[in-house]
């Protein structure tokens, strides 16, 4: 299915008068509206493949049907998505549970959904049925070296698969690591890693980057290879300068300070990109601001600052990306809060009063510092960032013109109740 323009006017002709009040008082209170309107326009946020269909724990999956059940129709509910929040104008995929197929096809799709493709995640942390090594005690790190090459052969044909689609970048997250002491030889399995990173770096082509995701733990206990951003940044740096960290926000042991670590890869040149999601116990992934926006909100504000001081566009600078999971939502609901709240972080952000602060931190006058990122945090920005969507042609309220072309209804009367999603 498709939303139409007339669908998406009528449900704004409804709301316009008490939005427009409402944006008037946003647009009183703040002078750099218009200046926060355009970078909001500009600002895109790439939805995953794997995240529009219902995710499940190991416990079990309660589908909510509808699900896409092909990569075509993956890209059809990004549209979706796009042509509500106009914010979600790309898509990430994960190869093989994505299998591109006619090239071109699949590329004048998305075209015709506004849509470009977004960094390749490739996959060597689960077997496939045609699969000839395992990889149950890791790839890139592997004892083996015939092991080892599968996984590199893997991640090159998604950087080709990626270049047919027009994307720029590989996301490479590794499951690698040991379940007990003694298991593994740490410094081996480094630089096993890293030889074979190496190998993936130099089929890259000019203007593409690798991002190396980092993660705590799982599903390894013990140890994991690439286990938080000093190790990225390791393998990151001794790689060269298409090689970048990338940050997930539930990839942290609790209670990191995510937001000075994001600082300091910015200012090292080396931070890649992100996927933003949210959590309270571990890799909860989350609606992004569902249960820490001040968080999402204090990271917002590095990120602006720090792009800001380096001259970096703040649009295509960095990747954006979600990655999120939803067991007992909509998922397209969901990336739809998803997408708002980190909208509303990055206003925020936007309009942290910069040259006050770094008064106020250069006389140690921590008491204003605070008042400053909270006034921030504690505006309402809703008017301001559903008026950038407005003026795009975007839905005044998206979950629920969402809710009122019940849109979920129609996907499953075409798609079927009990659907598998590809890869879930
Ligand atoms: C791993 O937990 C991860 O965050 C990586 O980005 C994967 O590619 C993704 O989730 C998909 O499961
Ligand atoms: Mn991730
Ligand atoms: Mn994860």
């Amino acid at each position: 299915m498709e939303i139409e323009k007339y669908q998406i006017d009528a449900h704004n002709e409804k709301l316009t008068a008490a939005h427009q009040q409402r944006f008037s008082f946003a647009a009183s209170e703040n002078a750099k509206v218009e200046e926060v309107i355009t970078k909001l326009i500009k600002f895109q946020i790439a939805i995953p493949s794997w995240a529009l269909g219902t995710g499940g724990t190991r416990f079990g999956r309660f589908s909510g049907g509808g699900e896409p059940r092909s990569l075509e129709e993956k890209i059809e509910d990004v549209g979706l998505l796009h042509k509500l929040n106009q914010s979600s104008g790309a898509i990430s995929l994960h190869i093989p549970w994505d299998i591109p197929t006619d090239y071109d096809a699949i590329k004048s799709l998305a075209t015709h959904h506004g849509l470009r493709f977004d960094a390749m995640n490739s996959n060597t942390f689960q077997d496939q049925a045609d699969q000839k090594l395992s990889y149950k005690f890791g790839s890139l790190q592997h004892v083996d070296k015939g092991v080892r090459q599968q996984a590199i052969d893997h991640n090159i044909e998604v950087i080709r698969q990626g270049v047919a689609l027009g994307s720029d970048a590989l996301t490479v997250w590794l499951a690698d690591g040991s379940c007990f002491p003694g298991q593994l030889n740490f410094r081996k399995a480094f630089q096993n890693t890293l030889e074979s990173l190496e190998e993936i770096y130099a089929a890259l082509p000019d203007a593409w980057k690798v991002f190396v995701e980092y993660k705590a733990f799982e599903p390894n206990f013990y140890s994991t290879t690439v286990g938080d951003w000093g190790q990225s940044l390791l393998y990151a740096s001794k790689l060269g300068p298409k090689a970048y960290t990338l940050v997930d926000l539930g990839h942290h042991l609790p209670n990191a300070n995510i937001e000075q670590i994001v600082s300091l890869l910015l200012m090292e040149g080396k931070l890649g990109g992100f996927h933003f999601n949210d959590s309270k116990y571990g890799d909860d992934d989350l609606t992004a601001g569902s249960m820490k926006p001040y968080q999402l909100f204090l990271i917002f504000n590095e990120l602006v600052e720090g792009m800001d001081a380096k001259g970096i566009d703040h649009a295509t600078g960095l990747g954006w990306m979600i990655d999120a999971s939803h067991n007992v939502k909509d998922p397209l609901e969901d990336l739809l809060q998803s997408v708002e709240a980190i909208m509303i972080s990055y206003t925020q952000a936007l309009l942290v009063d910069r040259e006050a602060l770094n008064i106020a931190q250069q006389e140690n006058d921590v008491v204003r510092c605070q008042e400053i990122l909270q006034d921030a945090f504690r505006t309402d920005v809703r008017a301001i960032v559903q008026e950038a969507r407005l003026r795009t042609g975007g839905a005044a309220q998206p979950v629920q013109l969402y809710r009122g072309l019940k849109v979920r209804e129609n996907l499953i009367s075409n798609r079927g109740l009990k659907t598998v999603a590809t890869g879930l």
